[in-house]
């Protein structure tokens, strides 16, 4: 075993998303989300109403099976937890007068539980699951008034935990509204028909928003530490022609544009011709400007998968499939099922790139191989998952962490994603599993849901033991 490089108090753990993995959707006053109408992922088709092949509507059960999860976390010794509150718990509608007593126990509980066997949450605000009355009635984020609804739900979160949470999230993924904008901004006009100016200014809307629930976080609670979330994927030149190099850094700006905002405060000066170029100008209220220069993110969290190359003349090359961007495919890489090309090296680039650019700390909150595992008989007669493929990926992506740590980049922790299978946000079915924890449900939505570890569950239990000392 060689010496650990990651800092005392690196904190370890995994990452869920409440409409991934609670179920429970209409139980104990829960409204109606996004998701509860979106059976074939969130980008896929949608319904009127929740149908029964809608996989989320039950998820793993974690509503009413948390504590079980919770120990099986412990026992890989978790240090931190990332998960959602589901906004519709909280506002069934998102506009309610008062929020639903009966849901924000139930986080009172979760957090609870997880005190218990001290593992700290980190929880996203908003993760995929916009409460569906804001999509029908406001059409999402392209209405301003969400800014209000959602400080409102924010505040209310803050004070319930002041005590119980101190790492908040605020949008998951906060750059995908650009290509999933009901999945993600809850905007119901389809993708095809909205157009720049709307989509903008409900990122607009978005960012600040994001700035001024960080602003109440630090009035409610001066030891709060909030971070923006974004979906980081390195994009590479094709070949090293200077226009290829050019389309690949322009690609990229669309991404660095929420990360640069949310960590200084302003819009970057290269959006101005993007915006000039394509009929785009925000609409700036009064005070807005402020609240984003005054309220900058303590600290940066994405989710890394894979990276993608770029061309100039991308109808050349091979379309690669993508976390709801895609780009086009880099022949030096390998790809999970899903043509997700794996790429641990890019997350120390990543890692590097951010801290130059905004010396803040970094918290890679979501990472991890999407697989089809299959349940064997192990060892010890009890089922396991022989998911040798997942602790390669996972030890890959950690090696490189670990070199970021040695460039002087200042990281946080690493929540793997889906640390118990849950069900996959693009493809909406079980089968898509990410989990050191195997659950027995079915695409078909059958299975017993009961709970068996794979491989990879003592596998990293014994990186958190020896604080990354075995990788
Ligand atoms: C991210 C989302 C997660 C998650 C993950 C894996 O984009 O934040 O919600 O699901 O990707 O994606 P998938 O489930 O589509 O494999």
């Amino acid at each position: 075993m060689s010496e650990s490089v990651f800092p005392d108090g690196f904190l370890w753990g995994g990452a869920t998303a409440a409409n991934q993995y609670e179920g429970a959707y209409n139980e104990d006053g829960k409204g109606l989300s996004v998701q509860d109408v979106t059976p074939n992922g969130g980008m896929g088709e949608i319904t009127d109403g929740p149908t029964e092949d809608n996989l989320k509507l039950v998820g793993i059960d974690f509503y009413h099976r948390y504590k079980e999860d919770v120990a099986l976390f412990a026992e890989m010794g978790f240090k931190v937890f990332r998960t959602s509150i589901a906004w519709s718990r909280i506002f069934p509608n998102g506009d309610d007068a008062e929020p639903n007593e009966a849901g924000l126990q139930f986080y009172d509980d979760l957090f609870d539980e997880l005190h218990k066997y001290g593992i700290e949450p980190l929880v996203t605000l908003s993760h995929y699951e916009t409460p569906l009355n804001l999509t029908k009635t406001y059409n999402g984020w392209t209405n301003r008034k969400l800014i209000g609804f959602f400080e409102k739900y924010a505040e209310t979160v803050f004070t319930r935990y002041k005590d119980k949470v101190k790492y908040w999230l605020t949008f998951n993924e906060v750059n995908s509204v650009l290509h999933a904008p009901f999945m993600s901004g809850g905007i119901g006009t389809p993708p095809e028909e909205l157009s720049k100016q709307d989509l903008y200014q409900a990122v607009h809307h978005e960012l600040v928003a994001s700035a001024s629930v960080t602003k109440i976080a630090h009035e409610i609670n001066p030891d709060f530490k909030v971070g923006c979330m974004v979906l980081a994927m390195p994009t590479y030149p094709i070949t090293p022609d200077p226009d290829d190099v050019m389309a690949a850094h322009l690609a990229e700006n669309q991404n660095y544009l929420f990360s640069d905002i949310h960590a200084r405060g302003e819009y970057p000066a290269y959006i101005n011709r993007f915006f000039k170029e394509n009929g785009v100008e925000i609409q700036f209220a009064e005070g807005d400007k402020e609240i984003l220069k005054e309220n900058t993110v303590d600290f940066i969290s994405f989710s890394y998968y894979m990276s993608i190359a770029e061309s100039a003349h991308p109808e050349k090359y091979e379309a690669s499939e993508g976390n709801i961007m895609g780009g086009i495919k880099n022949p030096h890489l390998e790809a999970s099922e899903w043509g997700w090309q794996v790429d641990p090296v890019g997350l120390r680039l990543v890692l590097d790139q951010f801290y130059d650019r905004y010396q803040k700390p970094l918290f890679i909150v979501e990472n991890g191989l999407g697989a089809k595992d299959v349940l064997v008989d192990g060892p010890n007669g009890e089922k396991t998952v022989e998911d040798d493929y997942r602790i390669k990926y996972m030890n890959d992506h950690l090696v490189q962490v670990g070199e970021a740590v040695k460039d002087g980049v200042d990281v946080m922790g690493y929540t793997s994603w889906g640390c118990i299978d849950l069900v996959s946000a693009s493809t909406a079915q079980m089968s898509k599993r990410y989990g050191f924890i195997y659950v027995d449900r079915n695409d078909d939505g059958t299975g017993t849901l009961d709970r068996y570890k794979k491989k990879s569950f003592n596998w990293y239990k014994e990186v958190i033991e020896t604080n990354g000392g075995n990788l």
